[in-house]
């Protein structure tokens, strides 16, 4: 009988083993593309622009929206996202004296990847996708940190399909009419030379790799439960 409780916890090991929830990653990314669209305008801003997001930068109502896209190939397909953080680092900030009010920023994600283009304007800019990912008040400066999953609607598994993440960030009142603004350095203009860049860090888990399963979880189980039967006859006997 000793062996077959001994097959028995051998059992539990292996199922224990089987269903981990595998590797633990992080990874940080920086944009392949960060740019904005100039409201009205037929042309698309200075390619070393910083970010700015909101109204009234150059005219007044005049809109800004800053438009980011991401490489994710380096994360495997299938792979489950647990932590996702857009790091923007807020240079200045401002809002309707008046009123008190600060910059509220709305992300949005972008299905069209191949609509987000450096030459992109306001007229060719690709639509979002509904909800937004997250929404944040600007009122401080320094990393402004967007949480992705926030809303919950990011489907980042088509994402990691087609490698390329593309978001939106646009003012929660657009149609507002005085100055209200939020910039924050882009790639662009510091290209790898300071610390205050954007980036995104996920966390993400993958499958467990081969060597630890190398036969399907149902076969493992039978062929242990097998034994253990002819084991248990046999210490009966
Ligand atoms: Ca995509
Ligand atoms: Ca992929």
């Amino acid at each position: 009988m000793k062996k077959f409780f001994r097959l028995i916890l051998g059992m539990g090991l292996i199922l224990g083993m089987l269903t981990s929830p595998g590797y633990g990653n992080s990874i940080q990314l920086t944009p392949v593309i960060d740019t904005n669209v100039i409201g009205g305008q037929n042309q698309g801003a200075p390619a070393n622009q910083d970010l700015w997001v909101g109204l009234g930068l150059s005219d007044v109502s005049q809109a800004y929206r800053v438009y980011l896209q991401f490489d994710l190939s380096s994360i495997p397909d299938g792979s489950i996202i647990t932590g996702a953080t857009l790091s923007l680092y807020c240079f200045d900030y401002s809002g309707p004296i008046e009123h008190r009010a600060y910059p509220t920023v709305q992300l949005y994600h972008v299905s069209s990847d191949a609509g987000v283009t450096n030459s992109m304007n306001w007229w060719t800019q690709p639509a979002t996708d509904v909800p937004s990912l997250d929404s944040l008040l600007i009122s401080a400066y320094g990393y402004q940190n967007f949480n992705l999953l926030a809303s919950g609607s990011w489907d980042y598994t088509s994402d990691l399909n087609d490698d390329l993440l593309s978001l939106q960030m646009i003012l929660d009142r657009e149609n507002y009419w005085d100055y209200i603004r939020a910039r924050f350095w882009s790639f662009d203009h510091t290209p790898g030379t300071t610390t205050d860049e954007p980036f995104l860090t996920l966390d993400y888990t993958t499958a467990p790799p081969p060597a630890h399963a190398p036969i399907p979880g149902a076969a493992w189980l039978l062929g242990t439960g097998l034994v253990a039967v002819v084991l248990w006859r046999r210490s009966k006997a």
